[in-house]
């Protein structure tokens, strides 16, 4: 008769069993539900982050977007002209046609900087009303942006704010102006509704041979905001940071200070960033920085050099890649935990008790095709890295 370990130990093995069924539980326990926070300033694309998510595994999320974007659009379009007016009267142009400039503004007073701004946020009686209003005022957006003191304005639009998808809803226009508007995926992750408050969503991953469920936690960005950001940091155990950077931030204010002082929006996203993971309680947690909005960025650098935030930048340096690495750099160089290892010295941060790294994306967030990828690998390796952190890989 064999005999093995199991009949010469038969306590030690049961101990050992008990182990691994309390590990295996404990893992699956891990991998039932893993917390991420979306954070960075306002309009970085956190939520178009977690609309990518939602869109490759939560259907019914997804579809709620879709509903709130066939209002949301159709604002958008109206905040976008009324930024186009005003960015014109800044940069000197002298209007073409008063008379249908007003039209626009009686009918899209509602919708103006001072009612509905990035300082105000839309509210659902701007949606509502914007909603009620189409597809007539279409009609008055479109005599606006025909204008040639407009398309003069928009060839300069690196030089100002305006919303990120403006000219791609423009070119949706006759589908956004319907009442039975549709909105397609694109339109969805296109369109631009700024977040108040805490916003927790679920997702049922598919990674590998795994199914995972994430919660994921979506913040607003603006000053006012940040209170929630820090509700959100306490006492959660296995929380990862997916930090957002918009890079087509280096030449914009932040908006919320205007017209009193004028703050660039990404130092001051650099500098948020600096306090949250710099806290006690955010030492060991997994880092992921997105450096968003490759593409504007790429555009943008062809008009704006990267000196007008960083002087010491090389000003003929209009290398988009080169721009990235340095900003990544400027990034990496916030975390004290982990400063003596990426300035590459023997010592590694040995004395700080920390080998985190951080782990970066350069992504187009609207993208429909590529993003979705990204979301799979950093999904991934979120996974695995709250496994190894606690020992179970
Ligand atoms: N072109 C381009 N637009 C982007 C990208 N990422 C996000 N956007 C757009 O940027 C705008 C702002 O994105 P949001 O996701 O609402 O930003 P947010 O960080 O959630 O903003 P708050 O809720 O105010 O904190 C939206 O119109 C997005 O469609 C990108 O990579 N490229
Ligand atoms: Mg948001």
């Amino acid at each position: 008769m064999p005999c093995g370990l199991r009949d010469l130990f038969p306590c030690f093995c049961r101990e050992q069993d008990a182990i691994s069924a309390g590990l295996a539980e404990r893992k699956k326990q891990l991998q039932k539900t893993i917390y991420i926070l979306l954070l960075g300033t306002a309009e970085c694309g956190k939520s178009t982050v977690l609309k990518q998510m939602e869109r490759k595994y939560n259907a019914t999320a997804f579809e709620e977007q879709r509903r709130v974007c066939s209002k949301v659009a159709k604002l958008n379009l109206i905040m976008a002209t009324w930024q186009l007016l005003d960015a014109r009267d800044n940069l000197g142009f002298q209007p073409d046609d008063l008379e249908k400039e007003s039209r626009f503004k009686d009918v899209a007073e509602f919708a103006s900087p001072e009612n509905c701004n990035e300082r105000v946020p839309p509210k659902s009686y701007h949606e509502d009303h914007a909603f009620q209003l189409y597809p007539g005022i279409a009609e008055e957006i479109k005599d606006i942006w025909r204008q040639p003191s407009v398309r003069e304005t928009l060839d300069r639009k690196a030089e100002f704010y305006l919303l990120d998808s403006a000219e791609y809803f423009m070119s949706r226009i006759d589908d956004v102006k319907q009442r039975e508007y549709k909105p397609t995926d694109e339109d969805v992750l296109k369109s631009r509704k700024q977040t108040t408050g805490i916003v927790d969503v679920l997702i049922d991953a598919k990674l590998a041979h795994d199914s995972v469920i994430f919660q994921i936690t979506d913040v607003g960005g603006q000053r006012a905001e940040s209170k929630f950001w820090f509700r959100v940091m306490q006492g959660v155990e296995m929380t990862s940071i997916l930090y957002i950077f918009s890079l087509s931030d280096y030449n914009l204010p932040v908006l919320e200070l205007l017209p009193n002082k004028w703050l660039n929006r990404l130092l001051e996203n650099m500098k948020m960033f600096n306090t949250v993971i710099n806290r006690e309680d955010m030492r060991n947690k997994n880092i992921i920085v997105f450096l968003n909005k490759t593409d504007i960025f790429e555009e943008k650098l062809r008009h704006v050099p990267l000196t007008v935030c960083y002087p010491d930048y090389p000003a003929d340096n209009r290398d988009p890649h080169a721009a990235m690495d340095f900003i990544e750099q400027q990034i990496r160089s916030q975390d004290r935990t982990s400063s003596q290892f990426n300035t590459g010295g023997s010592d590694r941060g040995t004395d700080m008790g920390s080998s985190r790294e951080i782990v970066f994306h350069r992504t187009h967030a609207t993208d429909p095709y590529q993003f979705q990828t990204v979301v799979d690998s950093v999904l991934a390796t979120i996974q695995s890295e709250n496994l190894r952190i606690s020992g179970l890989l």
